[in-house]
């Protein structure tokens, strides 16, 4: 690279990966063809529209690149063509959700979804989101006995505020989500069923954990947690006499985005046929495999584990535990000072501030990329006691 300055960055970065040991529950390593995907001169292209209805010339070979990475989406997550559709244009997390509220709503239209002290998104309706601005929420949260949803509860709210789409998804819950629960409210209270599987999508993939579609009208997800793509993401919809799958593709372009990444497009569509490959199922079982036993290990060296326990990639640790153990930021700069990288987090009902909460969110997903087994999990649950305890 001729900017020295820029390749030093990343060289640094490359090595700071390689050093650290990477528990943030959102990120994964992707592959050097991904990398190569990214890099490619896909990135020179303006391709607004979709494949056969572009605004610009030269499209012929964005329009395959599109077309692949949609029969690839669809085919990973084992749905048929003529049930849904989807649109792989959407540049990340956030603007794909918030291309699902322009798409099925007003403004002003109420939404229900998990809250974000609770183990919800921003974008699942938070005040300082865009989807808290100008779409009127009624959040839900976790009983405060089993820190586990409470579907009766759910549906008592939903009954009473009967919002227009309720928000199935987090970015902090451990446990397995009951969808034919939330199917059965979204019916009772006449709302659309929208999944965000962002962080599970990797783990659905590799039926390690429940798939959303046989519920949702409408899923969405980003490519670079679980899923071991590059940053992206993807949002399904059922086709149906509603037009779901015109009304999203309406919302993302023109709506909301102009020209798609289409470097990222293909790097995307690389991603959906390595996890299609018989190796990912083993990952993501080992995922699942690796967050119980290092959940297990901190819990019998005396940290309370959010909920009790995990299904999935993500543990949830309340290092505060009522005072007699140490504040989430205090614990994510001790773990980093031990080379270990993680977040401080919100544990529900938490009684500190966000800037500095009860918690940690751990995930095991970057760690069983590099090959880690629970005999590691057990060894990292050891040196992150080592590091959280109090002198
Ligand atoms: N920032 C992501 C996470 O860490 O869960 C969600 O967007």
């Amino acid at each position: 690279m001729k900017d020295k300055k820029v390749e030093k960055l990343i060289k640094a970065e490359r090595a700071r990966q390689k050093k650290a040991t990477n528990l943030i529950a959102s990120e994964n390593y992707v592959s050097l063809d991904v990398l190569e995907a990214l890099g490619s001169e896909l990135t020179n292209k303006y391709a607004e529209g979709y494949p056969g209805r572009r605004y610009y010339g030269g499209n012929s070979v964005t329009d395959q690149v599109e077309s692949l990475a949609a029969e690839r989406a669809l085919e990973l997550f084992g749905l048929d063509p003529a049930e849904w559709h989807v649109n792989v244009q959407p540049l990340s997390g956030s603007p794909a959700n918030l291309a699902v509220y322009a798409a099925l709503l007003s403004p002003g239209d109420k939404v229900m979804g998990m809250s974000l002290a609770e183990g919800g998104h921003l974008t699942h309706g938070s005040k300082v989101s865009a989807t808290g601005m100008f779409w009127t929420q009624a959040p839900f949260g976790v009983s405060r006995d089993t820190e586990t949803i409470d579907y009766a509860a759910l549906r008592e709210l939903a009954l009473r505020e009967k919002p227009k789409m309720i928000i199935a998804g987090f970015t902090a819950y451990p446990r397995t989500v009951e969808w034919a629960r939330f199917r059965e409210i979204a019916d009772a209270s006449g709302a659309y069923l929208m999944v965000d599987m962002s962080h599970i999508a990797g783990l659905v993939a590799g039926d390690a954990y429940p798939s959303p579609f046989p519920y949702a009208d409408v899923v969405t997800t980003t490519t670079h947690k679980t899923l071991r793509g590059p940053r992206g993401a993807l949002i399904f919809a059922r086709h149906d006499n509603r037009g779901l799958d015109r009304k999203i593709d309406k919302a993302v372009f023109p709506g909301l985005q102009g020209g798609p990444h289409m470097n990222q497009v293909a790097a995307i569509a690389v991603a959906l046929r390595e996890a299609a490959a018989p190796g990912f199922k083993k990952y993501a079982r080992q995922v699942v495999r690796n967050a119980a036993a290092l959940a297990s290990e901190l819990a019998r060296l005396g940290w309370r584990i959010v909920s009790g326990g995990t299904d999935s990639h993500l543990i949830l640790v309340d290092v505060w535990m009522g005072g007699k153990g140490i504040g989430g930021k205090e614990a994510s700069d001790r773990l980093e000072q031990a080379g270990i990288i993680a977040n401080k987090n919100a544990i529900p009902g938490d009684s500190r501030s966000p800037v500095d909460p009860s918690g940690i969110r751990l995930g095991t997903a970057a760690e069983t990329t590099r090959g880690a087994k629970e005999k590691d999990m057990i060894a990292l649950a050891r040196r992150i006691d080592k590091a959280l305890r109090k002198a």
